[in-house]
């Protein structure tokens, strides 16, 4: 028996700080339109997928900053996403800034959602691992705020039923930490995406630079047999106004293995078949948690600092 879902990642190239949502809109839609061609029925786009990545700038002017957030979703411009969705009958993933209003606050979150193949939003998660820094730092020579620019996700990794699997989402630094895939393969993820914007200057470290496509994929790779699931991930990549985003999005199989790879730095489609079912070949074996996890030896994992 087999539970397929057709899985399409939609690797974005750069986008320009001067570009209007609308334009990178119709960049979303013509890569939904293609995966729908090609017969998928789930697309994955990138984190922040709206906008240039815009953390790597200080901003005081707040106005400038609140620019890049979405106040909601849908809105006028982002709508048509989701009546494509509707019409074509595929669902996505959507990675975007979101400005809240709650308990009278306003707040920030590096947000992604899950919409179904009938247009409708079904889950969200907000950033937990945000990288980078609070303040102003001119010795670098981009600036990488969404320590400033974002709180931490207040919504936990949760999974969703999603078009007949079990779905959990993470943004970009998530997938470097193993507790973000073992708490949602705790959860019965069956299938992980995320999407992801990552320099390949790494300031503070520079001498990893020449590994950073090794580490994207290293992570996620063992990961996804460490915890019996697909993972789908997909970058924003290119030169983004002089800042450089590896690509190298792809869809992982249960077993570790990649299964789609992209081999631009532009807008690209790739493709795969992704058995659900194939999951049971690592959690039913090699990483059975029931019978081989040994919980109360990791008690340390998630102590407070004191
Ligand atoms: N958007 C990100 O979270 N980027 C980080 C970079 C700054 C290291 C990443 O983990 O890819």
């Amino acid at each position: 028996m087999s539970r397929i879902l057709e899985v399409a990642v939609a690797q974005l190239g750069p986008i320009a700080r001067e570009e209007s949502r609308a334009q990178v809109v119709e960049r979303l839609l013509a890569l939904l339109q293609q995966a729908s061609q090609k017969g998928c029925n789930f697309v994955v786009f990138p984190e922040l997928a709206l906008t240039t990545f815009f953390p790597r700038w200080y901003f005081d002017n707040e106005q400038e900053l609140d620019s890049y957030y979405e106040r909601e979703m849908p809105s006028d411009v982002t709508r048509p996403l989701f009546e494509a969705a509707e019409r074509l009958g595929v669902g996505f993933y959507l990675g975007y800034a979101e400005l809240a209003e709650e308990d009278g606050q306003t707040r920030r979150f590096n947000t992604s959602i899950l919409v179904d193949d009938h247009g409708l939003i079904v889950g969200k998660y907000r950033k937990i691992h945000l990288p980078g820094h609070t303040d102003h730092e001119p010795w670098r020579p981009f600036q990488h705020l969404e320590k400033r620019y974002f709180e931490v996700g207040n919504l936990g990794f949760g999974t969703w039923d999603f078009m007949g699997g079990k779905v959990g989402m993470a943004l970009c630094n998530d997938r470097r930490w193993p507790e973000t895939y073992r708490v949602m393969a705790l959860q019965g993820a069956e299938m992980i995406v995320l999407g992801y914007n990552t320099p390949l200057h790494y300031p503070p470290v520079p001498q990893h630079d020449h590994l950073q496509n090794f580490h994207n994929h290293v992570v996620m790779q063992s990961a996804a047999y460490q915890n019996g699931c697909w993972i789908v991930a997909c970058a924003k990549a290119g030169k983004e106004e002089g800042c450089d985003l590896i690509g190298q999005s792809c869809i992982i199989a249960p077993t570790g293995e990649i299964v789609a790879q992209a081999s631009t730095l532009a807008d690209e489609l790739i493709v795969a078949r992704c058995d659900l079912e194939r999951t049971r070949e690592i959690k039913e074996n090699i990483f059975n948690f029931d019978l081989h996890r040994a919980p109360k030896e990791y008690a340390i994992i998630s102590k407070e600092k004191d």
